[in-house]
């Protein structure tokens, strides 16, 4: 009997690391072969599935609940989904885990580096813009974000490196008899 699918989903504020996880756990998972491996990153979701949504509660809402849709799909199918948006509304996560796991697992990793690190990294620039006032609503700044109280798994990239991270990842889904 083939494995079930299930969704890796990881949150946590810009800059945190999740694509750079995300990425290196799709490249991990792809080489051990068997299922499909679908990468649902933050900005390609915004580019080509929620164009026209901004960063209000509903707007995030509703793209949150569409990334969770597909990641619904792609596990009934028996797939992989590897979602890395910021998602910060804890009901929000929540309903999306209920919606994968009437097909499969649904594994949370909240990638928990700090705001500070983020800020003082700031890759996009987008930090400074947010403290000058030119972002608006902007997560950890002027918009807020719950800290998942029960994630299956929780990592940062401050002290510990991104490959380690994902691998941490792969080991949380053997423990789970999912690889
Ligand atoms: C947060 C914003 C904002 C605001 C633009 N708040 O580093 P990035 O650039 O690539 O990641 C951020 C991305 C967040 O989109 P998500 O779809 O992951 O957010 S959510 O889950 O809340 O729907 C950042 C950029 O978009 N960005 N404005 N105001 N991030």
């Amino acid at each position: 009997r083939s494995k079930q699918g299930f969704t890796v989903f990881f949150t946590g504020f810009s800059g945190s690391g999740k694509s750079t996880i995300a990425n290196a756990l799709m490249v991990k998972l792809m080489e051990m072969g068997g299922r499909p491996v679908t990468l649902l990153d933050g900005d390609i979701v915004r580019k080509n599935l929620s164009s026209e949504l901004g960063f209000s509660k509903e707007h995030r809402d509703l793209n949150i609940r569409r990334i969770g849709y597909v990641a619904s799909e792609i596990t009934k199918n028996g797939g992989i989904a590897i979602c890395a948006p910021i998602a910060p509304y804890a009901t929000t996560r929540r309903a999306v885990r209920e919606d994968v796991e009437a097909f499969g697992a649904f594994i949370e990793i909240h990638v928990a580096t700090t705001i500070e690190e983020c800020e003082k990294r700031d890759r996009k620039g987008l930090y400074k813009l947010a403290r000058e006032g030119k972002i608006k609503e902007f997560t950890g700044i002027s918009d807020p974000y719950d800290v998942p109280a029960n994630p299956e798994l929780s990592v940062e990239t401050e002290n510990v490196e991104v490959d380690n991270c994902a691998h941490q990842v792969i080991l949380k889904l053997e423990s789970m008899g999912l690889i």
